[in-house]
C-alpha cells in the first residue's frame, strides 16, 4: 500500500500547548491538523479547510488532540527486580542504607551486566507498553546500570533498539556516573577516570548518547567528580544533565547551570542560589514525583520558588526498579499536582513542551505547530485536564508518530 504523505485530522479541538496566550492549553476549537511528510504542515480552522486531492482524511468528531507526551527522564533499560528491597524499606531500612550495604543500584547493575543486549531491549520494550498506551511518543532512556565500557554501551545500544522494537522515538543519555561499581569500591575518583577516559569517549564515538548525566549525591558522586564528567562531555560536544538535590543539597544544580545543562532533575533540596542559576542558564527543572512518593520523602521541591523565578518545569516518570517503578506518565503528572502543587496546565506542559526542551528538542517536538514532527495523540475526553485528573482511564483514541497512526 502506498504511504499517504498528506493527511488531515478534521473536526478537532487542539490543545497546542504552545505556551502563548492566557490559557496553558493553547486551545483551538473546530480545527483541522494537516501533516505532510511526517511533519505538521498546518493548523486550519475548519471553515478554511478543504481536502486536497489524494489526501487522507480522519474525522475525529470533536475529540481533542495534544502533542505526543514526552517522558524526559527514565532508566527504562534494566534487568532483575528490587521487590525484596521494597519490602526491606517498608520494614525501616532507608534507600541510602541499602545502597551503602551494596544493594540498590548495584543489585540492578549485577543483573544488567548478566543480560544480553537483546534481552534488555525486549524487556524494556515490554515495560514501555503502558506508556505508549497513554500517548507517549518520545522517551528518554539513561544508561547507568552497566558501569563498564562494554556494559554501558550495551545498555545504550539496547535503548536505541527499543526505538526499533516499539513505535516510539528514543533519546539516549549516558549516566555512567550513576554509582561506584563494586570493582572500584573506595576509589570513586579512579572510576570517574574510567568514565572520562573510556566510557564517555566510546559512547560519543559510536553516537550512542544524545546527552550525558551524573548522579550528584552523597551516595553517588561529589560535585568536583561530576565536574570532571561535564568537562569531558563538553570536549566531545555532548549536552549535560544532572540528578541534583534529590536527598540533600550539594550544589549540583548550580554546577549543572554552570555547564548550560539541558536539565537538572529531582531538586527536592534546591535552594534560592540554585534556582537563580537554573533560571540564568535556561536549564529545565525536571520534577520526579514518582521517586518522591516511592521513597516516602517528606521534603517536596520548592515549586512556588521555581515558578516565581520563571524556571521551566517538566515532569517525568524516572521509571526505574529502585525508586520509581511506575510506567505511567499520566499518573506521575497527577502526583506532580497532588504532591508538589503543580497546576494541571503546568503538568501537561511538563510532559509536552517543557519535556521537549529538557531533551534539547524544543525546536521540533512538544507543541502542535507547523514544522514540528507530526507526533500527537487524539483523546476521547471532555477536556485535556481529564487526562491528569483520572490518570488510569484509557482515553487514547489514536497515537500518531511522524504522521502515521501507530495505536
Ligand atoms: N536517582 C534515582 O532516582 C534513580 N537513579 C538516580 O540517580 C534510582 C536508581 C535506582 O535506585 O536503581
Ligand atoms: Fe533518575
Amino acid at each position: 500500500m502506498a504511504r499517504i504523505a498528506t493527511r488531515s485530522w478534521i473536526n478537532a479541538r487542539l490543545a497546542t500547548m504552545d505556551g502563548s496566550g492566557d490559557s496553558p492549553y493553547g486551545v483551538r476549537d473546530d480545527y483541522a491538523l494537516r501533516t505532510r511528510g511526517g511533519k505538521i504542515e498546518a493548523l486550519l480552522p475548519m471553515a478554511a479547510w478543504r481536502a486536497e486531492p489524494e489526501e487522507g482524511v480522519i474525522d475525529v468528531a470533536g475529540r481533542w488532540i495534544t502533542p505526543g507526551f514526552i517522558d524526559c527522564h527514565t532508566h527504562l533499560v534494566w534487568a532483575g527486580d528490587r521487590a525484596g528491597e521494597f519490602e526491606r524499606r517498608l520494614a525501616g531500612a532507608s534507600y541510602a542504607e541499602i545502597a551503602a550495604a551494596g544493594g540498590g543500584i548495584r543489585a540492578t547493575v549485577e543483573a544488567t551486566r548478566a543480560a544480553t543486549e537483546q534481552e534488555l531491549a525486549d524487556a524494556a520494550a515490554l515495560r514501555l507498553r503502558p506508556l505508549l498506551a497513554e500517548g507517549v511518543t518520545t522517551v528518554e532512556i539513561k544508561s547507568g546500570y552497566g558501569l563498564t565500557v562494554a556494559d554501558e554501551l550495551k545498555q545504550l545500544r539496547a535503548a536505541r533498539r527499543v526505538g526499533t522494537l516499539a513505535s516510539v522515538r528514543v533519546a539516549t543519555t549516558l549516566l555512567a556516573a550513576h554509582a561506584v561499581p563494586p570493582e572500584f569500591e573506595g576509589r570513586p575518583d579512579d572510576y570517574i577516570g574510567l568514565v572520562c577516559d573510556e566510557i564517555l569517549p566510546a559512547a560519543a564515538a559510536e553516537r550512542l548518547a544524545d546527552a550525558v548525566d551524573v548522579f550528584c549525591e552523597h551516595l553517588a558522586f561529589r560535585p568536583d567528580q561530576c565536574r570532571r564528567v561535564f568537562d569531558r562531555a563538553r570536549e566531545v560536544g555532548l549536552p549535560v544533565k544532572a540528578h541534583a538535590e534529590q536527598l540533600s543539597n550539594l550544589g549540583g544544580s548550580r554546577l549543572a547551570a554552570d555547564y548550560g545543562a539541558l536539565s537538572a532533575d529531582h531538586l527536592e533540596y534546591v535552594d534560592d542560589t540554585g534556582i537563580a542559576a537554573l533560571k540564568a542558564a535556561g536549564t529545565v527543572a525536571v520534577l520526579l514525583p514518582g521517586a518522591f512518593y516511592f521513597l516516602r520523602e517528606r521534603h517536596p521541591p520548592p515549586v512556588e520558588s521555581l515558578r516565581r523565578a520563571g524556571v521551566p518545569i517538566a515532569v517525568a516518570t524516572d521509571l526505574n526498579p529502585g525508586t520509581s517503578p511506575f510506567a505511567s506518565l499520566r499518573l506521575t503528572a497527577n502526583m506532580g499536582c497532588v504532591l508538589f502543587g503543580l497546576t494541571v496546565g503546568e503538568a501537561l506542559a511538563g510532559v509536552t513542551r517543557i519535556a521537549a526542551r529538557a531533551l534539547g528538542l524544543a525546536h521540533r517536538r512538544g507543541v502542535l505547530v507547523p514544522g514540528h514532527d507530526a507526533d500527537f495523540a487524539v483523546w476521547s475526553v471532555p477536556h485535556p485536564n481529564a487526562l491528569i485528573y483520572e490518570p488510569m482511564a484509557p482515553r487514547l483514541w489514536q497515537r500518531v508518530l511522524a504522521g502515521e497512526v501507530v495505536n
